[in-house]
């Protein structure tokens, strides 16, 4: 592809919610849930009838993950050892959905990024890891409210739904279907998070990226990047699961058990999908005549520091520095599909023309998916 055809992210927004919750804050509400149930349930554990819960601790936590804190949408019941999950309020179909509220927070500094108005725009995917609805899709809901014309749908490919909808953004634009894509990841973990399974209550927390995608000759942004690669693989896995389905309505199960929520093989999911997604990326280099060492910046997944450790490691052949393969799990924690976007929001204005960097997601499904960009 030459210059003039190319296709470029031209901007991209991050928006935090106001709410952390820290380790320590956690770990206090979900042991004190512990031993409350422990107590109540005393006579069926001692009986064998019923494992008692382990209690949590912090330092655990940030030694296994590399997570110290979470941001959440609404904090709200998470701490309340009666309750253990958000309180979020019901809002009406003519306001807002808080999704789509989500999402046109990081849309708007997106934009604002890409030196575009709503009017330049004319598709928009909203992809993340689960939505709050299935229809009207919540792209629909934001491509409204912006006043932006074409069309929108909406996505969900876990861990790897910010990656693969850059990349549809991509071939959109480069088969012509539109000619400037908004790609929204509003990230709203914590209403699928079991706050009290040990395990991964630390796991997640909530937060929204957005990205433009366009054609460089129609790009005016002071940062903007080549795609000049994109890559995706699934290999099915029952190791990282969510059975939340609407099929419950009808099939007699309990709609809100513990598997209707986020669970995994978390060792499994670790050993197998480090050298997947190794192997996923140096394949991709290789296929662009790129050699791993000329990448200026790793912006990977974000869901376990010694995952990105480890990947970044079997590339490099030795431990990346920090600002290589920049780490913001533990402020953000796992984030979904966010992550590896977080990361590039936060560190990528200092990169400087000709420089390379790998955008890459990989987890549920599983599913991997990378994009290499050049700073233009
Ligand atoms: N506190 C204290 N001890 C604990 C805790 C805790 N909170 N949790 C576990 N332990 C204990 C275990 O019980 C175990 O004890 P024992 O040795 O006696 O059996 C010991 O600590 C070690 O446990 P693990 O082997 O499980 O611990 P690990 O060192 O493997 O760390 C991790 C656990 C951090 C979960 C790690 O395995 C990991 O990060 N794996 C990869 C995870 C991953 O990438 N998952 C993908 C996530 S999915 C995704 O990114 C998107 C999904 C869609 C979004 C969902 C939104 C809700």
């Amino acid at each position: 592809m030459n210059e003039k055809s190319s296709i470029v992210i031209s901007g991209s927004g991050l928006w935090t919610p106001e709410n952390t919750i820290s380790n320590e804050e956690l770990v206090n509400a979900y042991n004190q849930y512990a031993e409350k149930y422990n107590n109540d349930n005393a006579a069926d554990i001692e009986r064998g009838e019923l494992a008692a819960k382990p209690l949590s601790s912090a330092e655990f936590i940030a030694k296994a993950s590399g997570i110290k804190s979470r941001f959440a949408y609404r904090k709200d019941g998470i701490l309340d050892v009666n309750r253990m999950r958000p309180k979020i309020e019901v809002r009406n179909n003519d306001e807002l959905s808080h999704q789509a509220e989500m999402a046109l927070k990081a849309a708007r500094i997106a934009l604002k990024e890409a030196n575009k108005s709503p009017e330049d725009i004319d598709a928009v995917i909203v992809s993340c890891a689960y939505t709050q609805r299935p229809y009207p899709a919540i792209a629909i809901e934001v491509q409204n409210e912006l006043g932006i014309k074409g069309f929108g749908f909406d996505m969900l490919v876990a861990c790897s739904a910010a990656t693969f909808a850059l990349q549809r953004a991509y071939e959109m634009v480069a088969a012509g279907t539109a000619k400037c894509v908004l790609t929204i990841n509003p990230e709203l973990t914590s209403p699928q998070v079991n706050y009290c399974d040990r395990d991964s209550h630390f796991i997640f927390g909530d937060v929204a990226t957005a990205t433009v995608i366009e054609h460089a000759d129609s790009c005016t942004s002071e940062h903007s990047y080549d795609i000049v690669n994109t890559k995706a693989v699934t290999s099915f896995s029952n190791n990282i699961r969510s059975d939340f389905s609407y099929v419950s309505h009808a099939d007699d199960t309990e709609p809100f058990a513990a598997d209707r929520l986020f669970h995994q093989e978390g060792r499994k999911v670790f050993k197998e999908v480090c050298p997947m997604a190794a192997n996923h990326i140096a394949t991709q280099l290789e296929s662009q005549g790129i050699e791993v060492s000329s990448v200026k910046r790793w912006w990977l997944h974000q869901a376990n520091i010694n995952m990105n450790t480890l990947i970044t490691k079997k590339l490099l052949g030795r431990d990346p520095q920090p600002e290589e393969a920049p780490i913001v799990l533990d402020r953000y924690a796992n984030t979904a599909s966010a992550g590896s976007l977080i990361a590039f929001n936060l560190h990528h204005k200092d990169l400087v023309s000709g420089d390379i960097g790998l955008i890459c997601s990989f987890g549920a499904g599983y599913s991997i998916g990378s994009l290499v960009l050049r700073k233009r």
